[in-house]
Formats: structure tokens, C-alpha cells, sequence
């Protein structure tokens, strides 16, 4: 048995028993890690952030199943903000406002909308978020868009950073479940990478079924600007996690399947999978030059293995490799091993060989520290050192890049700078912005998947763990533990400077759009103050506005059967005075927050007396905040 091969058995091992070690965390790290971290504790920066004082950093969080972005102030990890984006929201109305659902529909196919209007819905109710990301000018944030994919159906979305809204949501055809998600650092975000997990046949339509042998899986880039698939590409094996140089010349995507295995034993089969390294110069060309087949409307390279072609290089990695994070040195890709005990480190300078050369794809590869057990992603802090995380081993491990390219080399020196204990399993880490070339050394978040002890008990469903871990000298400091909900897989850590948001809607807002139009089309005009209901057949469109702590009808009649649309908008300009509409025993709950419109349609099914009301607090008399619709009785 090799060495790697002795590490590939006990992770597998370790990986079926992952619970089990949990409980076994502090056996893993070395007393002498927790003597220095003990005595270095007392001048740990604090996470503490004074009553009055804001944040230096925000913190886009993901939420994983619940399907929504979370907006932190870090490091006090204080939860400033739920965006709700593919996830219906009962606050807010997102996935009921007209809105929010043309946001959420425009994007889907026909196929798509078919299917979900047979099981009486418009759009999906869930998503499963796993990686935001912010667009990139000249390989830093530079705070216009946040982009972020949805694992369970397929979705890429985009969220608005001056309202802190999505404003466009894409399906991507002829893809998997979008996985792996990262926007272009260089020049410009550009395209958005997005990985398909999961191998199906190219046409799904049912005809090829229990047949993996005939499977493909897709990478796809996405343009950024526009929100449509710029191209896709056939890969062989499946995707992971997706990452790009600071060049704008390559794209890398992890695949634990290069066996296209269909069972967990078949998946981890072989020694070593692959990264998949696109060349987007050479793609663009395939396009340009028509080297393509077209499907549902997208042109799709082949860059599968064996098609000697320019499009793929696909460079052997051990073992089920997960993590791909290009380091602030804008020089090297971390790849993490996973199933292995190493990271993978390519050289981008290397890779031009693989594509003009034919070199050897191993080439590239010019470190491959052993860090521990079950490694998933890596950080950096800016000053040569790279931060990964350890599932099994539940561990952070720093360690220098300089020192494992020297010990790839053969000289003896160890990488390994310094080792934390976690509080359990982590996934993701982030630095305070390392993922960008303006990474600064101060902070790194564990995103840990289990908390099991280290909070009161929740029961049997318990929250996770991340701490908050003071990067800034040599050993690591865990300053802070914070439970939160399913489940944040990934964050980023943007210096606020970044980030500004607007305090009151633009009555000019592409948003409400659709609404403007339809006030036009009755002769109303939605800011200034009248209040008019249309009739038009058995459609009634009540136009609305509030100003604190009022709506402009007191009551409104409609008749059972009709199908109502109310359109509410709030003339209050003052910051922080958001209204919102509840009908009660309907349902239906919309946020409008200062100077923005809301609509909402529904059935007036149900004759007699109904109450709606302001849900969001405005003012000493916002429980007086409400009116009521009057429904007639059918033949009345
Ligand atoms: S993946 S825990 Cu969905 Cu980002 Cu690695
Ligand atoms: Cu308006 Cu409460
Ligand atoms: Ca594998």
C-alpha cells in the first residue's frame, strides 16, 4: 500500500464515521497548540463591537436550504439583514408580490413553468444557496452585484447591492443542480462561472434513463451584465467547486467524479480525479468559429476528454477533491483534497504549458502540502499564507505556500505554520476580503457543521457553529462562537467602504416597472396620492398609498370571484419607514419600504368583511394602520 493510499483508507474510514469523531475533536490537535493558543488568548483582537458602533466589514452569508442571502455586520456576526432570493419569504412577500414573482418567472424555462403550474405554482418555494460572491473589477469587490447559485433547482441569481434585492434569476438549461459558483476577477465580472453537479443525459427528456454511461455533465459561463449563459461547456466527470485566476484567463473546477460513478463506492474508486481547467480564450474562439451544437437555446462546446481539443485540460488531483480557491498572490489555485490529506497547488504561470504544449497536466502543480484530515476550502490572509479547513481533523490549518512549493521541491522545511481546534466540522472559511488581492490579514470565519455541545440544547435539530477566528499573528485565535441556521455553506468578508447601500427606493426603479405601466394604462399615477379602484370585467385593480400611519382607503369593495390586484406605494421618504400590506385569512403580507411600490393579485373568494393592516412597525399609531375590504357575496 502507498502512502496515499494508506491516507485514502483512513479518511474513508474517518469520512463514514464523521459524527463519531466529532466528539474526539481535542485528540486531534497538539498540546502545544493549545498551550500557545491559551497564553496568546489574553491579546486576541475582540470580536466585541460597542452599543452605536458599526461594523468595519458586511458579511454576505449564505443560507444553504433556506434558500435566502443573510447580510452580517462583521466581526460582531450581529445578523443585519435576511434577503429572501429563492426562498418564499412571509415578511416580505417574496414569491407572492407581482414583483418579486416576475423576478422569480422571467428566468424559468417554459418546460419549468409548465411543470410548476401544474402543481399550482408559479416558481419554486425553495432553493438551496450555497456560495455568494460578489462581482469583481480588476480582481477586487467592487460592490455593484452579488451573485449566488441554487443547488436544488438549478438557478443562478443576482442580488442587487444599492437595495440589497435580487433583480435577476436565471435556470440554467441543459445544466444539473448548479454547484460550484464564482464570478470573473479579471478584467471584470464578466462572466459568472457555474458548475452542474450532477451527470444526466445532454436531452433529459426520458428516453436515455438507468444508462450513466451515456451522462454528461456541463460547465456553463454566464454573462454577468445581461444574466443570460454566454456558453456552456461538455465536460467529462462531474463538477464541484469552481474557482478563476486573476488573470481572466482560466476557469478551474474540482470534479469528485471522474469515475461517473452512480453509488458512493463507484465515486471514490479511483486514487486520483481531476480539475478541469477551461481556457476561456479558446472557448470564446470554439464559439466564434461555430464549434458548437445548440440546445435550448445555448451553444455548447464539447470539452470532454479525448476530443482533442484547445477547450480542456484535465489535471489528475487526489482524491474526490472539493475546495478551489485562487490565492491573493493572483499566482496560485488551491485545490483541496478531500477524501486526501493535501491541497493541490497550481501554478497559473504553469498552465499555459498545458495548453500550448500539451504538457503534462501535473506540470502545473507545484506544492501538495499534507495538512490533515478531510480538507475542504482554503483562505488566505494576503501575507503568504493559506488557511484550510480540516472536516475530519476539525481543525483550521495555516500554512505557508512558500515553504510547501519549497518542500514539493525537496527541500525540508514544513509548511505547517499553526494549528486551531474548531467546534465542529467545517466547511468553508473566509478571510476578511481573501478572496480578493486586497486580503488583509485580520479575520478568518469557520463555518462549522456542527455544534453539538456548545450551546444550550435545541433539541434534536441543532444550529451550527462559526467562529470567528483572529488571524492576525502567527497562532490563530478563536475570539467568538455564534449558532446559526441552516445552513450557511459559505461568506464573504467585504470591507464596508465597498458596500453602499441607498436609503430610499428611486421612484424611477426598474422594479415596479410592470406596476407604472398598468397605472398608466388606467390614468392613475402611482406617487401622487391617488387612490382609485378600476374595474376592468371581473379584474379590479385597487391603487394604494401609505404614508405613516395610514393607507389612502379606508375601505375597498370587490366582488366574490374577482380577481384583485392592490398596488401599494409608499410615499413616505424618510429612511427606515417601511409599511407593509397583510390581508388577513388571505395569505398575502408585502413589504413596501420607503418610496417603493408592492403589488400583490389574488381571488376574492371569501364574502364578507376582511381586514388588512400595516405588519411593519411605523409609527405610535401603526396598530391603527388598516381598512377593509368588502367582499360581496356572488349574485348579491
Ligand atoms: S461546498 S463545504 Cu457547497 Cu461550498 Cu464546500
Ligand atoms: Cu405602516 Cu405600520
Ligand atoms: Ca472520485
Amino acid at each position: 500500500m502507498s502512502d496515499n493510499e494508506q491516507h485514502t483508507g483512513l479518511t474513508r474510514r474517518g469520512l463514514f464515521g464523521a459524527t463519531a469523531a466529532a466528539g474526539a475533536m481535542a485528540t486531534a490537535s497538539s498540546a502545544t497548540w493549545l498551550t500557545s493558543a491559551r497564553q496568546a488568548r489574553a491579546q486576541a483582537a475582540s470580536t466585541e463591537t460597542k452599543p452605536g458602533v458599526l461594523d468595519e466589514y458586511y458579511g454576505f452569508w449564505s443560507s444553504g436550504q433556506t434558500g435566502e442571502l443573510r447580510i452580517l455586520g462583521f466581526p460582531s456576526m450581529r445578523e443585519l439583514m435576511r434577503v429572501p432570493v429563492f426562498n418564499r419569504c412571509s415578511a416580505t412577500g417574496w414569491g407572492q408580490t407581482n414583483e418579486s414573482l416576475k423576478i422569480l418567472t422571467e428566468g424559468l424555462s417554459s418546460e419549468t413553468r409548465g411543470f410548476l403550474a401544474k402543481r399550482g405554482l408559479k416558481t419554486y418555494e425553495n432553493g438551496d444557496l450555497h456560495h455568494p460572491h460578489m462581482s469583481f473589477t480588476d480582481g477586487t469587490y467592487d460592490g455593484r452585484y452579488l451573485f449566488m447559485n441554487d443547488k436544488a433547482n438549478t438557478r443562478v441569481a443576482r442580488v442587487r447591492c444599492d437595495v440589497m434585492k435580487p433583480d435577476k434569476i436565471i435556470e440554467i438549461p441543459n445544466a444539473h443542480d448548479i454547484h460550484g459558483m464564482r464570478p470573473q476577477k479579471y478584467p471584470r465580472t464578466g462572466y459568472v462561472f457555474a458548475n452542474s453537479e450532477h451527470e444526466a443525459p445532454l436531452v433529459n427528456d426520458g428516453k436515455i434513463l438507468d444508462e450513466p454511461s451515456k451522462y454528461v455533465n456541463i460547465f456553463t459561463a454566464i454573462d454577468g451584465d445581461k444574466m443570460e449563459v454566454a456558453w456552456q461547456v461538455l465536460v467529462s466527470g462531474n463538477l464541484d467547486n469552481v474557482d478563476c485566476d486573476y488573470q481572466g484567463n482560466y476557469a478551474f473546477s474540482t470534479s469528485y467524479n471522474s469515475e461517473m460513478g452512480m453509488n458512493l463506492a463507484e465515486m471514490t474508486e479511483s486514487e486520483l480525479d481531476h480539475v478541469v481547467i477551461f481556457d476561456l480564450a479558446e472557448i470564446e474562439k470554439g464559439v466564434a468559429n461555430g464549434d458548437y451544437q445548440e440546445l435550448n437555446g445555448v451553444k455548447v462546446i464539447d470539452g470532454r476528454k479525448g476530443k482533442n481539443k484547445n477547450y480542456t485540460r484535465y489535471v489528475p488531483v487526489p482524491n474526490n477533491p472539493h475546495g478551489v480557491n485562487a490565492a491573493p498572490d493572483m499566482k496560485h489555485i488551491m485545490i483541496a483534497g478531500k477524501l486526501s490529506p493535501t491541497v493541490s497547488v497550481i501554478d497559473v504561470e504553469k498552465v499555459d504549458a498545458l495548453f500550448s504544449q500539451n504538457a503534462d497536466p501535473r506540470s502545473c502543480i507545484v506544492a501538495e502540502p499534507e495538512l490533515g484530515l478531510g480538507p475542504l476550502h482554503t483562505a488566505f490572509d494576503g501575507k503568504g499564507n493559506a488557511f484550510t479547513t480540516t472536516f475530519l481533523d476539525s481543525q483550521i490549518v495555516k500554512w505557508n505556500i512558500d515553504k510547501a512549493i519549497r518542500a514539493y521541491a525537496g527541500e525540508t522545511v514544513d509548511p505547517i505554520v499553526s494549528k486551531v481546534d474548531v467546534h465542529y466540522q467545517p466547511g468553508h472559511n473566509s478571510t476578511s476580503m481573501g478572496e480578493t488581492k486586497e486580503a488583509d490579514g485580520k479575520w478568518l470565519i469557520s463555518m462549522n457543521k456542527f455544534s453539538k455541545d456548545r450551546f444550550l440544547n435545541t433539541g434534536p435539530l441543532k444550529p451550527e457553529n462559526e467562529q470567528v477566528i483572529d488571524i492576525s499573528g502567527d497562532e490563530m485565535k478563536v475570539v467568538h462562537d455564534g449558532p446559526t441556521f441552516a445552513e450557511p455553506h459559505d461568506s464573504i468578508i467585504v470591507r464596508a467602504d465597498i458596500v453602499n447601500p441607498v436609503n430610499v427606493w428611486s421612484r424611477e426603479d426598474p422594479m415596479w416597472e410592470e406596476a407604472r405601466k398598468q397605472a398608466a394604462a388606467d390614468g392613475v399615477v402611482l406617487e401622487d396620492g391617488s387612490e382609485q379602484v378600476i374595474r376592468d370585467g371581473n379584474k379590479v385593480r385597487v391603487y394604494m398609498w401609505s404614508v405613516a400611519p395610514t393607507f389612502s382607503h379606508e375601505k375597498f369593495t370587490v366582488k366574490e370571484g374577482d380577481e384583485v390586484t392592490v398596488y401599494v406605494t409608499n410615499l413616505d421618504d424618510v429612511d427606515d419607514v417601511t409599511h407593509g400590506f397583510t390581508l388577513s385569512n388571505h395569505g398575502i403580507a408585502m413589504e413596501i419600504s420607503p418610496q417603493a411600490t408592492a403589488s400583490v393579485t389574488f381571488t376574492a373568494d371569501r364574502p364578507g368583511v376582511h381586514w388588512f393592516y400595516c405588519q411593519w412597525f411605523c409609527h405610535a399609531l401603526h396598530m391603527e394602520m388598516r381598512g377593509r375590504m368588502l367582499v360581496e357575496p356572488r349574485g348579491a
